[in-house]
């Protein structure tokens, strides 16, 4: 990443001015050190969560239950490749190239959501996955639509539309199953047992253990606390659960009538910790998968940059004087 001089107080003025106007920073806009960080981090976790949280549901596209699950399940798991690639784009913009965030999470150094460090072990899985991971991350990312970081925000656009469809096709997995045979309703419930507090875990530490949220929020990055829309997910997931015929075995989960929201139990951080530490089910699985599939691919990335170098010299070429008209005709086929 580029290192920039000593701000002219203009720059920060400016800066500020847009901040203070809840206004939108640009890659051509100066901007403090700090927020280029901050937004390099948070952004390339994203993009990394997105590739790596295809694993869990890919797992699953053989064992689909029917040709229509397979082909929905197939286009989910390539959205959130799709999502990945914007967000990459985005934080690219920042000044670090996508090679260099890549290499920061093959080489353990870079975070992604600890979510995708839990099993899928039934089809039910899939369906709590899409019902409570997509909807924990439409929960944190509409927010975000809002970011003070123009790429960033626009990029979030079009993510929650996709993560809508992608939460409501996990919802219509466990509806069907809570209303089947026992089994089924058995396999939902045990199944959303499990996603539970791993999703809750989603939107980050508790407000007093998380370094991040004050500065983020005073520069409009993050628009609300991980607490606060903690307690806005579960507000929203508790009466659909009821509607599935579903319910959360947490002995504290109840309306709170003074608040006006549902109290719920303590999550467990010391677990939490331990998997973003690397610790989780399946962080070494994740990570053995996506150092494989980048070697994999190696030869896409050679192939890839080796046209870019044809195109490149073919401009060149194309540029000498007089040279451009003979060479457009030569490239252009007959029929066009
Ligand atoms: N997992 O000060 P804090 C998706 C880290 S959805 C792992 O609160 P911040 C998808 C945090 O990075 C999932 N690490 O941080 C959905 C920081 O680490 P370092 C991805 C976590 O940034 C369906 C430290 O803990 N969504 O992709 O202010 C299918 C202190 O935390 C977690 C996003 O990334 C966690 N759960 O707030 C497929 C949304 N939580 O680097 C894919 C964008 C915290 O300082 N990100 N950490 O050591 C955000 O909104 C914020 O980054 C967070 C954390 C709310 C996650």
């Amino acid at each position: 990443m580029t290192q920039q001089p000593a701000p002219h107080s203009q720059d920060q003025l400016h800066f500020d001015q847009i901040i203070e106007e809840d206004s939108r920073i640009e890659p051509r806009d100066w901007m403090p050190d700090g927020y280029r960080r901050t937004l390099t981090r948070q952004i390339s976790q994203h993009a990394h969560s997105e590739i790596i949280g295809m694993q869990p549901e890919a797992n699953w596209i053989s064992r689909a239950p029917s040709l229509k699950r397979k082909a929905i399940l197939m286009a989910k798991v390539q959205d959130e490749a799709g999502h990945g690639l914007y967000l990459y784009s985005a934080a690219e913009t920042l000044g670090t190239s996508r090679d260099e965030l890549v290499e920061q999470l093959l080489s353990g150094q870079a975070k992604y959501s600890s979510i995708f460090n839990y099993p899928a072990r039934t089809w039910a899985d899939i369906g709590a996955i899409g019902w409570l991971v997509d909807g924990a991350a439409i929960c944190n990312q509409v927010p975000l639509c809002r970011c003070s970081y123009g790429p960033y925000a626009r990029a979030m656009v079009r993510i929650c539309k996709e993560e809508s469809f992608h939460q409501r096709q996990g919802w219509e997995i466990l509806y069907e199953l809570s209303h089947g045979t026992p089994e089924q309703k058995q396999m939902a419930q045990e199944a959303i047992n499990r996603f539970y507090g791993p999703a809750l875990q989603m939107f980050g530490p508790p407000d007093g253990d998380s370094p991040h949220s004050q500065q983020s929020m005073a520069w409009n990055i993050k628009r609300f606390s991980n607490d606060e829309l903690r307690q806005r997910f579960v507000d929203m997931i508790v009466p659909q659960a009821e509607a599935l015929g579903l319910h959360f075995e947490d002995p504290d989960l109840k309306w709170n009538e003074e608040r006006g929201h549902y109290d719920f139990g303590e999550l467990d951080w010391a677990e939490f910790r331990s998997v973003i530490q690397g610790n989780g089910p399946c962080n070494s699985q994740r990570m053995q998968r996506r150092r494989q599939a980048h070697e994999d691919g190696a030869w896409v990335r050679e192939a890839a940059a080796a046209y870019a170098q044809k195109c490149a010299d073919a401009v060149q070429v194309d540029s000498r004087p007089g040279a451009l008209n003979t060479s457009m005709e030569e490239r252009t086929p007959a029929h066009v």
